[in-house]
């Protein structure tokens, strides 16, 4: 690691704490941030603090000291992680995905955008007019989702109301292509009701407050967001985001801006404004919602696929979901949130904590097993078949207007009354923080929620009538028509029974978890440093409780217990044969394995590494560290050696 991770800045990497405690862990994390140091790695997993302020850690500069280089050359950074996913993406043809996961207001939004700029960023050198289009919409895309999908709650000014997973397609030469944007459960409920405090989705108050008053004529509308319901209830006429964002009247300009960079045409936006507008008296907003989804993804679909990989590119997927929130009253909403981290917390666990377990144990390494909270036992009880929660609610909404809210809360009840993570009033009549009859309660591996059952089976049911369906596709607005393809359906068709949300939610969920599992995966961890969005406080109990939920110190344990890097002996290799005579240019032992003995032996580096069947196994990060510089010192010299020879001098 470069001077300038001198120890007065704390351990760039908590697998190298002298012990793994929670004490210890917070020490380092508490003087990192202190010194403005947010990112910390844990292996190859990224821990970040939100640092709720600028600091001078992005920009070109920043990006060209990490570009290319290996993760442990540099301070840990976001750019390094993002480098790691493209070289594994680009040298060895792998597809990566980066998961960022944290509670809302953690930061994942924001290093989303990082990451993107750093893609940006170092690809494609030669400037081909193509690939230049695709990063544009790669970029703009996310000022467009974020005015609609985006809404300042009481956790977070910018708070993401939608999931969003994108993938972005590369060339053989390491340039995007094109790309996909999935989006997940959009919370369109914040249409028609807002908590007090929250706004609605920017969009309403960036075109209120940022149209020319011709504009708003036509549309009917006034410029004060106080003068409409949907607008005004939540945060009253306070309805300003406060914070790094811009004002609502600037991000009006920037969003249409980056919709005529995507390729919307004028009529499309116009529409989209004029439907946005109407909205204010009507409750479409998701289609809409969709429908700019659907048009970026149609401009970033690629278009100069390579033939010779039979139209198969190499991908990076970015996930940036809604984070785990806890609200005074928390409906159907969070509990899809809320368990959409649950499938993702089961992931980091099988990617991070039990996979490499395995891999140890299938490579025939000595290893100490380590204990950690497995969440499974949570995941089951709201997606298991039959009596989970998802299930007993299809069950309730499937029953024609029968069952009541409370019925179904009763049914939980009965079929859950002994679940370890499990509760509610009727269970538990001494807990008067629960209503009865209205609540149940869910120990979710980040924390105790309360669930109001409360609008669970409309919700669930997303009910919307088809003569209203059929009205819209019927409409003269092209724009309009296309948001309502299923008003053309025919009747037999209709009536069919349709998916619920809650199962949708569900089968997305499950399909996205397999989607990441089958990449190469990076992690970024992100915390929240306060409650108050104060920049530079760092509350040890707020803190404390996410490094224990995300599950950290178990994953330094394994990581260090373990090791910090392996790789197959050819690649080991491929990359350090230079530096040791035995292995230079060509080994002449028995196998790869016993030559990267030798090169080991060499340096003296044989006490840091365990020898796996197919794996060599590297405790240290400086271990890496130091075979990086030897190769480095190298090159010079045998490119030298090279010239030397191809003019005969040698
Ligand atoms: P989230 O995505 O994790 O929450 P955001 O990425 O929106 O959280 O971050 C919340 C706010 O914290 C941002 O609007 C910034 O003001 C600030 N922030 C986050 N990261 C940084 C950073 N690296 N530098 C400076 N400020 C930062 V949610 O979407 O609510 O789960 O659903
Ligand atoms: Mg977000």
């Amino acid at each position: 690691m470069e001077d300038e991770e001198g120890s007065e800045y704390g351990k760039p990497d908590f697998v190298l704490l002298d012990q793994v405690t929670m004490e210890d862990f917070m020490r380092n994390l508490q003087l990192r941030f202190e010194k403005g140091r947010i990112y910390t790695y844990i292996g190859e997993v990224l821990v970040s603090v939100n640092p709720y302020q600028e600091l001078p850690l992005y920009g070109p500069e920043a990006i060209a000291r990490y570009q290319g280089r290996e993760l442990y050359e540099r301070p840990p950074h976001l750019y390094a992680v993002a480098n790691a996913a493209y070289k594994a993406m680009k040298h060895r043809s792998r597809d990566t995905c980066i998961v960022i996961s944290g509670e809302s207001g953690a930061g994942k939004t924001e290093a989303s955008k990082h990451i993107m700029q750093y893609i940006a960023a170092v690809t494609n050198p030669s400037q081909r007019a193509e690939v230049e289009r695709v990063k544009d919409v790669l970029l703009k895309s996310t000022c467009v989702l974020e005015a609609f999908g985006n809404a300042r709650t009481n956790r977070n000014h910018n708070s993401s109301r939608f999931g969003k997973y994108m993938d972005i397609n590369f060339d053989f030469k390491g340039d995007p292509i094109g790309g996909h944007i999935h989006s997940y459960l959009l919370e369109k409920s914040r249409v028609l009701k807002q908590h007090v405090g929250e706004r609605n989705f920017h969009a309403f108050y960036q075109l209120l407050r940022g149209s020319e008053d011709k504009q708003l004529h036509e549309l009917h509308l006034e410029r004060n967001p106080a003068v409409y319901n949907f607008t005004r209830q939540g945060a009253g006429l306070n309805t300003t985001v406060h914070s790094v964002l811009d004002s609502d009247e600037q991000s009006h300009q920037a969003v249409i801006e980056a919709m005529r960079v995507i390729g919307f045409s004028p009529e499309e936006v116009e529409s989209v404004y004029r439907i946005l507008a109407a909205i204010l008296h009507l409750a479409v907003y998701q289609r809409l919602f969709e429908w700019v989804v659907n048009r970026i993804n149609s401009v970033m679909e690629p278009r100069d696929r390579d033939p010779r990989r039979d139209g198969k590119d190499t991908v990076i997927g970015v996930l940036d979901i809604y984070g785990f929130e806890v609200f005074p009253v928390n409906s159907f909403e969070q509990f899809c949130i809320n368990y959409c981290n649950e499938k993702l917390q089961q992931l980091f666990i099988r990617l991070i904590l039990k996979q490499e377990q395995e891999e140890y144990e299938r490579e025939g390494i000595t290893w100490q097993t380590v204990e950690y909270f497995n969440n499974a036992i949570i995941v089951d009880l709201v997606e298991r078949p039959h009596r989970g929660i998802l299930a007993v609610l299809d069950e309730a909404c499937s029953s024609a207007g029968t069952i009541t809210d409370r019925i179904f809360l009763q049914t939980l009840d009965m079929h859950h009354r002994h679940h370890l993570h499990y509760t509610s009033r009727q269970l538990c009549p001494t807990d008067k923080t629960m209503e009865f009859g209205r609540d149940f309660r869910i120990k979710h591996y980040a924390g105790d929620v309360t669930y109001s059952v409360e609008g669970f089976i409309d919700k669930n049911r997303d009910f919307l009538f088809q003569d209203f369906k059929r009205l819209l596709y019927n409409s003269t607005d092209p724009t309009l028509r296309a948001m309502w393809p299923d008003g053309q359906q025919d009747i037999t068709e209709v009536t069919k029974r349709p998916l619920t949300a809650g199962t949708l939610f569900k089968n997305s969920m499950v399909a996205l978890v397999e989607n990441l599992a089958s990449k190469e995966p990076f992690y970024v961890r992100c915390i929240k440093p306060n409650e108050n969005k104060v920049a530079g406080k760092l509350d040890e109990n707020h803190c404390r409780h996410q490094v224990a939920y995300l599950g950290l110190l178990e994953n330094v344990r394994v990581r260090r217990a373990g090791f910090a890097s392996r790789q197959p002996y050819s690649r080991f290799l491929l990359r350090y044969k230079m530096t040791c005579e035995y292995t230079w240019p060509n080994h002449l032992l028995d196998s790869d394995k016993a030559a990267v003995s030798a090169l080991l032996e060499q340096h003296g580096l044989q006490g840091d590494v365990a020898f796996g069947h197919s794996k060599l196994f590297i405790r240290s990060p400086r271990t890496l560290v130091t075979l990086e510089q030897s190769r480095a010192h190298l090159i010079p010299i045998i490119v030298l050696l090279l010239q030397k020879a191809w003019r005969g001098t040698l």
